[in-house]
Protein backbone atom coordinates (compact mmCIF):
# COMPACT_ATOMS: atom_id res chain seq x y z
CA UNK A 1 0.00 0.00 0.00
CA UNK A 2 2.20 3.01 -1.05
CA UNK A 3 -0.13 5.46 -1.83
CA UNK A 4 -3.09 5.99 -0.33
CA UNK A 5 -6.24 8.21 0.05
CA UNK A 6 -7.15 9.58 3.06
CA UNK A 7 -11.34 8.94 3.66
CA UNK A 8 -12.19 12.26 3.98
CA UNK A 9 -10.00 12.46 0.02
CA UNK A 10 -12.59 10.87 -1.74
CA UNK A 11 -14.09 13.99 -3.31
CA UNK A 12 -10.33 15.09 -4.61
CA UNK A 13 -8.77 11.87 -5.46
CA UNK A 14 -5.64 14.03 -6.79
CA UNK A 15 -4.53 13.65 -2.90
CA UNK A 16 -3.28 10.39 -2.92
CA UNK A 17 -0.46 11.23 -5.10
CA UNK A 18 0.38 13.06 -2.18
CA UNK A 19 0.03 10.87 0.40
CA UNK A 20 1.96 7.95 1.40
CA UNK A 21 2.59 5.11 3.52
CA UNK A 22 5.77 3.99 3.68
CA UNK A 23 6.50 0.51 3.38
CA UNK A 24 9.73 -1.63 3.62
CA UNK A 25 12.29 -1.25 0.41
CA UNK A 26 10.57 1.46 -1.26
CA UNK A 27 11.99 4.59 -2.23
CA UNK A 28 8.52 6.29 -3.46
CA UNK A 29 8.42 10.34 -3.00
CA UNK A 30 4.72 11.55 -2.37
CA UNK A 31 3.91 14.74 -5.16
CA UNK A 32 5.22 17.95 -3.77
CA UNK A 33 6.09 21.23 -4.94
CA UNK A 34 3.13 21.37 -6.98
CA UNK A 35 -0.13 23.62 -7.59
CA UNK A 36 -2.76 22.97 -4.86
CA UNK A 37 -5.55 21.30 -6.41
CA UNK A 38 -8.69 23.35 -6.86
CA UNK A 39 -11.22 22.24 -4.12
CA UNK A 40 -8.07 21.46 -1.80
CA UNK A 41 -8.43 24.04 1.07
CA UNK A 42 -4.41 24.37 1.44
CA UNK A 43 -2.28 26.16 4.08
CA UNK A 44 0.03 27.54 2.47
CA UNK A 45 1.84 30.76 2.17
CA UNK A 46 2.30 33.02 -0.50
CA UNK A 47 5.54 34.21 -2.39
CA UNK A 48 5.19 37.69 -0.86
CA UNK A 49 4.63 35.77 2.72
CA UNK A 50 8.22 33.36 1.80
CA UNK A 51 10.12 36.70 0.48
CA UNK A 52 8.85 39.04 3.09
CA UNK A 53 7.70 36.89 6.21
CA UNK A 54 10.87 34.35 6.44
CA UNK A 55 13.95 35.76 4.34
CA UNK A 56 13.91 39.46 4.37
CA UNK A 57 11.69 40.19 7.11
CA UNK A 58 14.51 38.97 9.91
CA UNK A 59 16.87 41.91 8.08
CA UNK A 60 17.16 44.25 11.17
CA UNK A 61 18.34 47.67 9.99
CA UNK A 62 16.35 48.15 7.08
CA UNK A 63 12.73 49.56 6.59
CA UNK A 64 10.17 46.70 5.55
CA UNK A 65 7.99 48.76 3.38
CA UNK A 66 5.02 46.39 1.87
CA UNK A 67 3.69 47.66 -2.02
CA UNK A 68 0.02 46.55 -1.51
CA UNK A 69 -3.05 47.19 0.50
CA UNK A 70 -2.99 47.40 4.53
CA UNK A 71 -3.79 44.04 4.60
CA UNK A 72 -0.59 42.67 3.59
CA UNK A 73 1.21 44.24 5.96
CA UNK A 74 0.32 42.84 9.18
CA UNK A 75 3.00 39.95 8.30
CA UNK A 76 5.44 42.63 8.83
CA UNK A 77 4.96 43.04 12.80
CA UNK A 78 6.28 40.91 15.06
CA UNK A 79 3.59 40.12 16.83
CA UNK A 80 2.53 37.64 14.11
CA UNK A 81 3.66 33.83 14.12
CA UNK A 82 7.89 34.49 13.49
CA UNK A 83 9.34 35.24 16.08
CA UNK A 84 12.81 36.25 14.80
CA UNK A 85 14.35 37.99 17.01
CA UNK A 86 17.15 40.77 16.86
CA UNK A 87 19.23 43.31 19.17
CA UNK A 88 18.24 46.55 17.53
CA UNK A 89 14.63 46.34 19.64
CA UNK A 90 14.06 49.71 18.87
CA UNK A 91 13.07 49.67 15.46
CA UNK A 92 13.23 46.18 14.27
CA UNK A 93 9.56 44.43 14.65
CA UNK A 94 7.92 47.60 15.89
CA UNK A 95 6.50 49.49 13.45
CA UNK A 96 4.85 48.41 10.12
CA UNK A 97 5.03 50.10 6.94
CA UNK A 98 2.76 49.93 3.77
CA UNK A 99 2.10 51.93 0.82
CA UNK A 100 -1.82 51.14 2.08
CA UNK A 101 -2.67 51.15 -1.73
CA UNK A 102 -6.39 51.85 -2.03
CA UNK A 103 -9.40 51.68 -4.94
CA UNK A 104 -8.25 55.12 -6.60
CA UNK A 105 -4.20 53.93 -6.79
CA UNK A 106 -4.72 50.50 -7.85
CA UNK A 107 -7.15 52.00 -10.42
CA UNK A 108 -4.37 54.82 -11.53
CA UNK A 109 -1.39 53.37 -10.79
CA UNK A 110 0.58 53.18 -7.26
CA UNK A 111 3.84 54.76 -8.57
CA UNK A 112 3.54 58.42 -6.74
CA UNK A 113 2.57 56.55 -3.55
CA UNK A 114 5.44 54.27 -3.59
CA UNK A 115 7.97 56.99 -3.94
CA UNK A 116 6.41 59.30 -1.72
CA UNK A 117 6.20 56.32 1.26
CA UNK A 118 9.78 55.59 0.74
CA UNK A 119 10.64 58.99 0.83
CA UNK A 120 8.38 59.82 3.96
CA UNK A 121 9.13 56.65 5.88
CA UNK A 122 13.35 57.31 5.69
CA UNK A 123 12.37 61.15 6.71
CA UNK A 124 11.34 59.13 10.04
CA UNK A 125 13.43 56.85 10.53
CA UNK A 126 16.87 58.37 9.38
CA UNK A 127 19.03 55.63 10.68
CA UNK A 128 18.26 53.00 8.65
CA UNK A 129 20.62 51.52 6.49
CA UNK A 130 17.93 50.64 3.56
CA UNK A 131 14.79 49.93 2.70
CA UNK A 132 13.06 46.81 1.18
CA UNK A 133 10.12 47.00 -0.93
CA UNK A 134 7.59 44.20 -1.10
CA UNK A 135 5.20 43.11 -4.04
CA UNK A 136 1.63 42.35 -3.18
CA UNK A 137 -0.49 40.19 -5.52
CA UNK A 138 -2.07 43.89 -6.86
CA UNK A 139 0.95 45.45 -7.73
CA UNK A 140 1.93 42.19 -10.28
CA UNK A 141 -1.93 42.85 -11.54
CA UNK A 142 -1.38 46.81 -11.76
CA UNK A 143 2.20 46.59 -13.06
CA UNK A 144 3.72 49.46 -11.45
CA UNK A 145 7.09 49.90 -12.06
CA UNK A 146 8.66 49.07 -8.83
CA UNK A 147 12.53 49.36 -9.83
CA UNK A 148 12.35 52.68 -11.53
CA UNK A 149 10.99 53.65 -8.57
CA UNK A 150 13.39 52.42 -6.05
CA UNK A 151 15.68 53.19 -8.29
CA UNK A 152 15.10 57.02 -7.91
CA UNK A 153 13.84 57.03 -4.44
CA UNK A 154 17.71 55.48 -3.28
CA UNK A 155 19.21 58.58 -5.30
CA UNK A 156 17.15 61.15 -3.11
CA UNK A 157 17.58 59.08 -0.13
CA UNK A 158 21.25 57.85 -0.09
CA UNK A 159 20.78 54.37 1.18
CA UNK A 160 19.82 51.60 -0.67
CA UNK A 161 15.81 50.75 -1.71
CA UNK A 162 15.40 47.43 -2.74
CA UNK A 163 12.87 45.91 -4.23
CA UNK A 164 11.70 42.50 -4.24
CA UNK A 165 8.81 41.38 -7.12
CA UNK A 166 7.23 38.68 -4.94
CA UNK A 167 3.79 39.05 -5.87
CA UNK A 168 1.70 36.36 -3.67
CA UNK A 169 0.41 34.43 -6.73
CA UNK A 170 3.80 34.05 -8.19
CA UNK A 171 4.46 30.70 -7.01
CA UNK A 172 2.76 27.13 -5.65
CA UNK A 173 3.60 28.44 -2.15
CA UNK A 174 5.56 30.43 0.10
CA UNK A 175 9.18 28.44 -1.17
CA UNK A 176 9.10 30.82 -4.39
CA UNK A 177 9.42 33.84 -2.02
CA UNK A 178 12.37 32.43 -0.23
CA UNK A 179 14.10 31.99 -3.53
CA UNK A 180 13.25 35.06 -4.70
CA UNK A 181 14.49 36.78 -1.57
CA UNK A 182 18.09 34.81 -2.09
CA UNK A 183 18.28 36.16 -5.65
CA UNK A 184 17.63 39.62 -5.08
CA UNK A 185 19.96 39.44 -1.21
CA UNK A 186 22.52 38.01 -3.79
CA UNK A 187 21.85 40.33 -6.56
CA UNK A 188 21.79 43.59 -4.99
CA UNK A 189 23.48 43.38 -1.47
CA UNK A 190 26.42 40.50 -1.30
CA UNK A 191 29.89 42.00 -2.58
CA UNK A 192 28.53 45.81 -2.30
CA UNK A 193 30.95 46.22 1.02
CA UNK A 194 34.11 45.19 2.09
CA UNK A 195 35.47 44.16 5.67
CA UNK A 196 37.75 46.16 8.03
CA UNK A 197 39.56 42.71 8.15
CA UNK A 198 39.19 39.14 7.30
CA UNK A 199 40.53 36.10 9.25
CA UNK A 200 41.29 32.64 7.86
CA UNK A 201 38.32 31.70 10.68
CA UNK A 202 35.36 33.44 8.84
CA UNK A 203 32.17 31.89 8.51
CA UNK A 204 28.61 32.88 7.69
CA UNK A 205 25.86 30.90 9.25
CA UNK A 206 22.99 30.77 6.28
CA UNK A 207 19.57 29.69 6.90
CA UNK A 208 18.70 30.84 10.44
CA UNK A 209 16.34 33.23 11.35
CA UNK A 210 16.84 33.81 15.13
CA UNK A 211 12.98 32.28 15.84
CA UNK A 212 13.39 32.90 19.79
CA UNK A 213 16.78 33.67 19.67
CA UNK A 214 18.06 30.46 17.90
CA UNK A 215 20.96 31.91 16.85
CA UNK A 216 22.33 33.26 20.12
CA UNK A 217 22.54 29.40 21.41
CA UNK A 218 24.15 28.69 18.17
CA UNK A 219 26.79 31.77 17.88
CA UNK A 220 28.40 30.80 20.96
CA UNK A 221 29.32 27.21 19.43
CA UNK A 222 31.38 28.38 16.28
CA UNK A 223 32.90 31.12 18.46
CA UNK A 224 33.88 29.04 21.25
CA UNK A 225 35.92 26.63 18.53
CA UNK A 226 37.59 29.66 17.21
CA UNK A 227 35.37 30.53 14.21
CA UNK A 228 34.33 34.45 13.75
CA UNK A 229 31.10 35.11 12.27
CA UNK A 230 31.13 37.18 9.31
CA UNK A 231 27.40 37.39 8.33
CA UNK A 232 23.77 35.37 9.61
CA UNK A 233 21.55 35.11 6.89
CA UNK A 234 19.09 36.60 7.95
CA UNK A 235 18.31 36.59 11.57
CA UNK A 236 19.83 39.64 13.43
CA UNK A 237 21.21 40.43 10.16
CA UNK A 238 22.32 43.81 9.10
CA UNK A 239 22.10 44.65 5.68
CA UNK A 240 25.81 45.76 5.76
CA UNK A 241 26.58 42.24 7.18
CA UNK A 242 25.20 40.92 4.00
CA UNK A 243 27.32 42.73 2.11
CA UNK A 244 30.51 41.81 3.28
CA UNK A 245 29.10 37.71 3.14
CA UNK A 246 31.04 37.00 0.15
CA UNK A 247 34.26 37.09 1.93
CA UNK A 248 33.64 34.15 4.04
CA UNK A 249 36.04 30.91 4.14
CA UNK A 250 32.43 28.43 4.57
CA UNK A 251 28.72 29.25 4.38
CA UNK A 252 27.39 26.76 7.04
CA UNK A 253 23.76 26.29 5.69
CA UNK A 254 20.98 25.76 8.51
CA UNK A 255 17.50 25.65 6.88
CA UNK A 256 18.18 23.68 3.70
CA UNK A 257 14.77 24.63 2.04
CA UNK A 258 15.36 28.45 2.52
CA UNK A 259 18.84 29.00 1.38
CA UNK A 260 20.31 26.76 -0.81
CA UNK A 261 19.84 29.18 -3.75
CA UNK A 262 22.11 31.78 -2.22
CA UNK A 263 24.75 29.25 -1.40
CA UNK A 264 25.18 28.13 -4.80
CA UNK A 265 25.08 31.56 -6.25
CA UNK A 266 28.16 32.73 -3.97
CA UNK A 267 30.18 29.03 -3.99
CA UNK A 268 29.91 29.76 -8.16
CA UNK A 269 30.67 33.63 -8.05
CA UNK A 270 33.01 33.86 -4.81
CA UNK A 271 34.39 30.47 -5.03
CA UNK A 272 33.22 30.16 -1.60
CA UNK A 273 31.84 26.31 -0.50
CA UNK A 274 29.16 26.08 1.82
CA UNK A 275 28.19 22.85 4.20
CA UNK A 276 24.76 21.62 4.88
CA UNK A 277 24.31 20.97 8.78
CA UNK A 278 21.63 20.32 11.32
CA UNK A 279 21.80 22.33 14.32
CA UNK A 280 18.96 20.28 16.17
CA UNK A 281 19.21 17.56 18.83
CA UNK A 282 22.81 15.93 20.43
CA UNK A 283 23.57 13.99 17.46
CA UNK A 284 23.17 16.17 14.28
CA UNK A 285 24.53 19.19 16.15
CA UNK A 286 27.92 17.61 17.20
CA UNK A 287 28.27 16.24 13.62
CA UNK A 288 27.48 19.49 12.43
CA UNK A 289 30.14 20.84 14.66
CA UNK A 290 32.41 18.11 13.88
CA UNK A 291 31.80 18.28 10.22
CA UNK A 292 32.48 22.54 10.14
CA UNK A 293 35.63 21.49 12.48
CA UNK A 294 37.07 19.42 10.24
CA UNK A 295 37.14 21.94 7.34
CA UNK A 296 39.24 24.51 9.55
CA UNK A 297 41.34 21.92 11.47
CA UNK A 298 39.63 22.53 14.42
CA UNK A 299 38.61 18.96 15.88
CA UNK A 300 40.14 19.44 19.27
CA UNK A 301 38.53 22.18 20.14
CA UNK A 302 35.15 21.18 18.63
CA UNK A 303 35.46 17.69 21.01
CA UNK A 304 36.06 19.95 23.72
CA UNK A 305 32.88 21.67 23.33
CA UNK A 306 30.75 18.35 22.50
CA UNK A 307 31.80 17.31 25.44
CA UNK A 308 31.30 19.96 27.65
CA UNK A 309 27.93 20.60 26.10
CA UNK A 310 26.56 17.11 25.95
CA UNK A 311 27.37 16.79 29.65
CA UNK A 312 25.46 19.58 30.60
CA UNK A 313 22.42 18.54 29.14
CA UNK A 314 22.37 14.54 29.26
CA UNK A 315 21.14 14.33 32.78
CA UNK A 316 17.88 16.37 31.94
CA UNK A 317 17.68 14.75 28.41
CA UNK A 318 17.57 11.17 30.11
CA UNK A 319 14.82 11.86 32.49
CA UNK A 320 13.11 13.05 29.53
CA UNK A 321 13.62 10.14 27.64
CA UNK A 322 12.14 8.03 30.48
CA UNK A 323 9.30 9.72 30.52
CA UNK A 324 8.12 10.21 27.04
CA UNK A 325 9.82 6.49 25.66
CA UNK A 326 7.30 5.08 23.50
CA UNK A 327 5.15 8.14 22.98
CA UNK A 328 4.30 8.85 19.22
CA UNK A 329 4.96 11.92 17.27
CA UNK A 330 3.34 13.35 14.21
CA UNK A 331 5.14 16.32 12.41
CA UNK A 332 4.12 19.06 10.50
CA UNK A 333 6.34 21.79 9.45
CA UNK A 334 6.84 24.01 6.68
CA UNK A 335 9.88 21.77 5.29
CA UNK A 336 13.26 20.75 6.78
CA UNK A 337 12.49 20.80 10.37
CA UNK A 338 9.98 17.97 9.56
CA UNK A 339 13.05 15.75 8.47
CA UNK A 340 15.49 17.41 11.09
CA UNK A 341 13.33 16.51 14.04
CA UNK A 342 12.46 12.97 13.27
CA UNK A 343 16.28 12.32 14.43
CA UNK A 344 15.81 14.50 17.77
CA UNK A 345 12.27 12.53 18.40
CA UNK A 346 14.38 9.34 18.01
CA UNK A 347 17.00 10.88 20.79
CA UNK A 348 14.06 10.95 22.94
CA UNK A 349 12.80 7.49 22.29
CA UNK A 350 9.54 8.40 20.61
CA UNK A 351 8.36 7.26 17.22
CA UNK A 352 7.42 9.19 14.81
CA UNK A 353 4.60 7.99 12.67
CA UNK A 354 3.82 10.61 10.31
CA UNK A 355 5.63 13.71 9.14
CA UNK A 356 3.76 16.58 6.54
CA UNK A 357 5.58 19.60 5.26
CA UNK A 358 3.72 22.63 3.69
CA UNK A 359 6.06 23.29 0.50
CA UNK A 360 8.74 20.52 1.05
CA UNK A 361 10.79 19.52 -2.61
CA UNK A 362 11.57 15.87 -3.35
CA UNK A 363 14.79 16.51 -1.57
CA UNK A 364 12.63 17.40 2.05
CA UNK A 365 10.81 14.02 1.06
CA UNK A 366 13.52 12.02 0.49
CA UNK A 367 14.97 12.40 3.81
CA UNK A 368 11.79 12.09 5.26
CA UNK A 369 11.29 9.02 3.90
CA UNK A 370 14.40 7.56 4.51
CA UNK A 371 14.28 8.52 7.83
CA UNK A 372 10.63 7.41 9.08
CA UNK A 373 10.26 4.14 10.36
CA UNK A 374 8.11 1.73 8.44
CA UNK A 375 4.69 2.26 8.45
CA UNK A 376 5.13 5.98 8.79
CA UNK A 377 2.43 8.52 7.11
CA UNK A 378 4.06 10.91 4.90
CA UNK A 379 1.89 13.40 3.51
CA UNK A 380 2.23 16.69 1.51
CA UNK A 381 0.70 19.97 1.68
CA UNK A 382 -2.06 18.38 4.19
CA UNK A 383 -5.38 20.51 4.89
CA UNK A 384 -6.76 20.78 7.93
CA UNK A 385 -9.76 18.03 7.32
CA UNK A 386 -7.04 15.84 6.26
CA UNK A 387 -4.97 16.97 9.40
CA UNK A 388 -8.35 15.74 11.75
CA UNK A 389 -8.50 12.56 10.17
CA UNK A 390 -5.31 11.79 11.02
CA UNK A 391 -5.12 12.91 14.37
CA UNK A 392 -8.61 11.03 15.05
CA UNK A 393 -7.35 7.86 13.56
CA UNK A 394 -3.64 7.78 14.04
CA UNK A 395 -4.13 9.22 17.69
CA UNK A 396 -0.82 10.30 18.39
CA UNK A 397 0.12 11.24 21.55
CA UNK A 398 1.91 14.74 19.91
CA UNK A 399 1.36 16.65 17.02
CA UNK A 400 4.26 18.99 16.41
CA UNK A 401 3.00 22.13 14.19
CA UNK A 402 2.62 25.88 13.89
CA UNK A 403 -0.15 28.47 14.74
CA UNK A 404 -2.97 27.57 12.79
CA UNK A 405 -2.95 23.86 13.79
CA UNK A 406 -3.13 24.70 17.30
CA UNK A 407 -6.39 24.49 17.97
CA UNK A 408 -7.90 21.66 15.67
CA UNK A 409 -5.15 19.70 17.84
CA UNK A 410 -6.57 21.08 21.17
CA UNK A 411 -9.81 20.49 19.58
CA UNK A 412 -9.36 16.79 19.79
CA UNK A 413 -7.52 16.64 22.36
CA UNK A 414 -3.77 15.88 21.11
CA UNK A 415 -0.90 17.30 23.04
CA UNK A 416 0.61 19.92 20.60
CA UNK A 417 3.57 22.10 20.75
CA UNK A 418 4.13 24.94 17.94
CA UNK A 419 7.83 23.73 15.76
CA UNK A 420 7.04 27.19 14.03
CA UNK A 421 7.75 30.00 16.81
CA UNK A 422 8.76 27.68 19.48
CA UNK A 423 6.14 27.18 23.31
CA UNK A 424 9.15 28.34 25.60
CA UNK A 425 12.52 28.02 22.85
CA UNK A 426 14.67 28.34 21.45
CA UNK A 427 15.33 24.86 20.49
CA UNK A 428 18.38 24.45 18.45
CA UNK A 429 21.77 22.93 19.55
CA UNK A 430 22.28 21.68 23.30
CA UNK A 431 20.73 23.74 25.43
CA UNK A 432 17.57 24.15 23.01
CA UNK A 433 17.08 20.58 23.58
CA UNK A 434 16.56 20.41 26.79
CA UNK A 435 13.55 23.53 26.44
CA UNK A 436 12.46 21.43 23.16
CA UNK A 437 12.10 18.18 25.55
CA UNK A 438 11.11 20.41 28.66
CA UNK A 439 8.07 21.66 26.50
CA UNK A 440 7.28 18.09 25.18
CA UNK A 441 7.34 16.24 28.49
CA UNK A 442 5.20 19.34 29.99
CA UNK A 443 2.17 19.29 27.40
CA UNK A 444 2.16 15.67 26.92
CA UNK A 445 1.95 15.11 30.53
CA UNK A 446 0.04 17.50 31.03
CA UNK A 447 -3.42 16.26 33.06
CA UNK A 448 -5.85 18.41 31.50
CA UNK A 449 -5.98 16.46 28.29
CA UNK A 450 -7.49 13.42 30.49
CA UNK A 451 -10.46 16.01 31.38
CA UNK A 452 -11.39 16.59 27.88
CA UNK A 453 -15.16 15.32 27.10
CA UNK A 454 -15.28 12.60 24.20
CA UNK A 455 -11.39 12.59 23.65
CA UNK A 456 -10.95 10.84 20.48
FE1 LIG B 1 13.47 26.96 6.71
FE2 LIG B 1 12.53 28.02 8.77
FE3 LIG B 1 11.61 25.71 7.74
FE4 LIG B 1 11.20 28.01 6.40
FE5 LIG B 1 8.88 28.43 7.72
FE6 LIG B 1 10.21 28.52 10.09
FE7 LIG B 1 9.35 26.17 9.09
MO1 LIG B 1 7.66 27.98 9.99
S1 LIG B 1 12.90 29.06 6.95
S2 LIG B 1 11.75 26.11 5.67
S3 LIG B 1 9.39 29.08 5.73
S4 LIG B 1 13.41 26.09 8.71
S5 LIG B 1 8.75 29.85 9.28
S6 LIG B 1 12.27 29.13 10.61
S7 LIG B 1 9.38 26.87 11.08
S8 LIG B 1 7.61 26.79 8.02
S9 LIG B 1 10.29 24.20 8.53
Amino acid sequence: MPLTLLECDIPIPEREKHTYIKEPGETIVPMCNVQTTPGDLTERGCTYAGCMGVVGGPVKDVIHLVHGPIGCAFYTWGGGRRQNLSDNTEFHRKYCFSTNMGESNIIFGGEKKLHDSIVQAYERFPEVNGVFVYASCVIGLIGDDMKSVCKQASNEIGVPVIPFSCEGFRGVSQSLGHHIANDVIFERIVGTKEPDRLTPHDINIIGDYNIQGDLWIISPLFEAMGLRILCTFTGNASINDLAMAHRAKLNVMHCQRSTPYICELMEEKYDLPYMPVSLFGIEQTSKALRDVAAFFGLEDQAETIIESEVSKILPEIEYYKENLKGKRVFIYQGAPRAWHWIKLMEELGMEVIGAATTFGHTDDYEKIVERIGNGGLVIDNPNSVELKEILTKYKPDLFISGLKEKFLAYKHGVPFVNGHSYERGPYAVYSGFVKFAKDIHTTINNPAWGLIEGRT
